[in-house]
């Protein structure tokens, strides 16, 4: 975490961008997915990362992944609420953060990364915002009611990996979570279909300047709001990027690192594209943002019955 704080400005240059809150004509399409949902995904192998687009992707490899179960959609407020009712658990954005010399005083607050566009006064794209956690995901007066199939988010590595413990489910590695993304399908460069219609809810227009919502977001959706890939598995690209247990690497950081996977509403064509299913980037594990969240996967389950 205190590394984390002590990098933010990392952010500005390696994450991608919100805007306003969204007015959704989608919505009334979305679909309304069970809490629980899991899907199975048959083991295979696959070829995992492409030649790369960023320098941490790729080379393309062969990589076997057995079957494994997993949530049809990322973890929802509903669920992160019942969750936290259950056990009484604090996320990191909720503690005390480390006081780091010469720390603006706002970063001695409880508080997380927020996304904001930047104007001409202020060209800064992420900032501390004291009060943001998951229930109120960029700070005061920004509450999650009526958010309950939203995507939980400013979750940090351990309060996913809680979350897991108490729903007796794991996070996926890397290459879990990649082959299920791919589902079998070749990768697009843009998650758009034969008439370039967004299949995803990601940035449309240039980055950060605005985000015209051609898909019907400018921020993050409800679960389901896009057609699930060939395994069932609802907004693996674009919403929010998902946290896997594989660890990173990066030299600015003074904390461990975690991949996360899939990109968010903020990657645009024109800035991050990170909305492919090889694209990686690497998280610092203590500081959840606006647009991270994730889904669980269960190794232990047994297969569905081949009838
Ligand atoms: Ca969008």
């Amino acid at each position: 975490m205190r590394a984390a704080l002590a990098i933010l400005a990392c952010l500005l240059l390696a994450a991608c961008g919100e805007a306003d809150p969204p007015d959704p004509p989608r919505r009334s399409a979305c679909k309304g997915l069970a809490d629980d949902a899991m899907v199975w995904i048959p083991g295979g192998t696959f070829t995992m990362g492409e030649d790369p687009d960023y320098p941490e992707e790729g080379p393309p490899r062969e990589v076997a992944v057995k079957g494994f179960w997993m949530d049809a959609h990322e973890v929802t407020n509903a669920q992160f609420a019942a969750f936290v009712k259950a056990t009484g658990y604090v996320t990191l954005a909720e503690r005390a953060p480390p006081a780091l010399p010469g720390a603006p005083p706002e970063m001695l607050q409880p508080g997380s990364a927020v996304f904001r566009a930047p104007t001409p006064d202020d060209r800064a794209w992420w900032r501390w915002v004291p009060g943001a956690q998951w229930r109120y995901p960029a700070g005061a007066g920004t509450d999650i009611a009526g958010q309950d199939r939203v995507p939980v988010v400013q979750i940090a590595y351990a309060d996913a990996q809680a979350y897991a413990a108490w729903a007796g489910k794991q996070l996926p590695d890397e290459a879990q979570w990649e082959y299920a993304a791919r589902a079998g399908a070749p990768a697009l460069p843009e998650p758009v279909d034969g008439e370039g219609k967004p299949q995803a809810n990601y940035w449309q227009g240039a980055f950060p300047a605005k985000d015209l919502g051609t898909d019907g977001f400018t921020g993050r959706a409800p679960v389901g709001c896009f057609a699930a890939n060939a395994f069932g598995l609802h907004d693996m690209i674009g919403n929010v990027w998902e946290w896997t247990a594989t660890s990173g690497s990066r030299a600015d950081a003074g904390e461990p690192v975690g991949v996360i996977k899939g990109g968010s509403f903020l990657c645009a064509a024109n800035y991050c594209a990170r909305y492919r299913p090889a694209a990686r980037q690497f998280q610092e594990r203590g500081l959840g943002t606006d647009h991270i969240g994730f889904r669980l996967i269960d190794t232990k389950r047994a297969p569905p019955r081949q009838d």
